[in-house]
């Protein structure tokens, strides 16, 4: 004889206010005996409810969301006696005869972190691999079941995007993506990945693809990061008397001739630094036992370009003369705005200069562009009010940022490099010796 079942929330250990997560039936679902219908969680643990009949779903009574308790009515099912869990003899007949909930995580005080306490931390929406932590995370049986058919182990995940960082289905695919494209794993990074963002929720967003150099950029910038212990050395040489000469020069030129900016310089005075550092146009062998120096003298110029960063390599820049080099960057540079550089154009710098003076700033901290052990960040010259004993005279300064591999380079090595750079574009008579 068919008979109407009330299926209840079961004594879950005395805790008073039970959060709703997942319902996971609806009016006219067929459910088994011991088949899970929902997900509750209480601050410590996550349950499974597991249906107490079984049947065919008349009504359901909560939603994602409710708070209940032990007692409250979850849902009615019409069932057949026979499938009904017996109640327990001892008990008294108005107990429900409900299972206990099976528990997914630890009951013990184990705290998984929850990033959305933060105020202005917004909720994490990617997963966050941990490789310490072995505590199984939130998820309920349906995103569980979901991870373990694409063979993800849900305890790598420690936080997901759900309320109270509860992993949902999309953090499992973010997560499977991640280790894909990224190729990071627990034993070859080690460093949780930074949690993705859902910034819809914040307000309007548009997604654009990066171009293909931005995200290969991206890579190899984060390689580096990864790699080499990068200090930054600022300093600061006056160019009064140099930029003088450059105006000097740019206005005997005729109108169609390439114009000298002071990066031109720049690079003569950088290679003679390197000349007089030779650990500085060096590489260190991959293995780290060696470091290789370079007999050449090559030097890559960090180019802006619509598309993202590229850095065309000027060669044999000791050979060349101030005119030769503006020349052939101003091609490069076309080249590499148009999209134009070939692989060949951008191999073999021994150092890389990378100047944001036509646009501004006081410093900044480059990364080095390794193999090569430094490069020379250059930033926009200003007129300043400089002692010179007795008094405050005007002065150009040109702010200069240099850093470098302190695997190759020492901090005082560092800093005679750029006082022997300072010196050279202070007077660049001096690059005639
Ligand atoms: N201080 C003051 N003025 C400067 C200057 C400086 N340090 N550097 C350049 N200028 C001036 C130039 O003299 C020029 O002025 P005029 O138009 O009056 O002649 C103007 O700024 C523009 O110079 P430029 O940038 O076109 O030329 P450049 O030779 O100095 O630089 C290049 C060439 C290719 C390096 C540059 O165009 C560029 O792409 N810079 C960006 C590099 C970059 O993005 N680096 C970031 C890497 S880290 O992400």
């Amino acid at each position: 004889m068919a008979d109407v079942i009330e299926i209840k929330v079961p004594d879950v250990g005395g805790v008073a206010s039970i959060d709703v997560v997942e319902v996971l039936i609806k009016p006219g679902d067929t459910v088994a005996l011991e088949q899970t219908i929902a997900t509750l969680e209480t601050d410590k643990a996550s349950m499974e409810l597991p249906a107490s009949a079984g049947g065919t779903v008349q009504q359901v009574h909560i939603k994602p969301g409710d708070k209940v308790a032990e007692g409250s009515l979850v849902a009615t099912v019409l069932v057949n006696g026979a499938e009904a869990v017996p109640a327990k003899p001892e008990e008294p007949a108005q107990k429900p005869a409900t299972p206990a909930p099976a528990i997914q995580e630890q009951s013990a005080p184990v705290k998984i972190p929850e990033p959305t306490k933060t105020p202005t931390t917004p909720p994490a929406t990617a997963p966050v691999i941990d490789h310490s932590v072995s505590v199984t995370a939130h998820a309920s049986p349906s995103v569980r079941l979901f991870a373990r058919e694409l063979g993800v182990d849900i305890t790598k995940m420690m936080a997901g995007s759900g309320r109270k960082s509860r992993i949902l289905k999309d953090d499992v695919k973010s997560f499977v993506k991640q280790v894909m494209s990224e190729g990071i794993t627990q034993s070859s990074a080690g460093i949780p990945a930074i949690p993705a963002v859902d910034f819809s929720q914040f307000g309007e967003i548009e997604t654009q693809k990066l171009s293909k150099i931005k995200r290969l950029t991206g890579q190899n910038l984060s390689r580096v990061w990864l790699n080499l212990p990068m200090v930054t050395y600022h300093e600061e040489a006056d160019i009064t008397e140099m930029e003088a000469f450059r105006v000097a020069l740019n206005a005997e030129k005729a109108k169609d001739e390439v114009k000298i900016t002071g990066l031109m310089f720049i690079i003569k005075a950088l290679v003679a630094a390197m000349k007089q550092f030779p650990n500085f146009n060096a590489s260190l062998s991959a293995d780290g036992e060696n470091l290789i120096l370079k007999k050449y003298c090559n030097i890559g110029i960090a180019v802006d370009t619509p598309n993202g960063l590229v850095v065309p390599v000027l060669r044999n820049v000791d050979s060349k003369s101030v005119n030769q080099l503006a020349t052939e960057l101003a091609e490069k540079s076309d080249k590499a705005r148009l999209g134009k550089l070939m692989p060949a154009d951008m191999q073999g710098g021994c150092m890389t200069i990378s100047s944001l003076g036509g646009i501004g700033g006081t410093a900044f901290t480059p990364i080095v562009n390794a193999p090569e052990v430094a490069i020379l960040g250059v930033t926009r010259a200003k007129m300043q009010p400089v002692w010179n004993g007795k008094e405050f005279i005007p002065r150009l300064m040109l702010p200069l940022d240099l850093t470098y591999d302190h695997r190759v380079i020492d901090g005082a090595e560092g800093a005679r490099f750029m006082a022997f750079i300072k010196q050279n574009l202070s007077d660049i008579r001096r690059l005639l010796l």
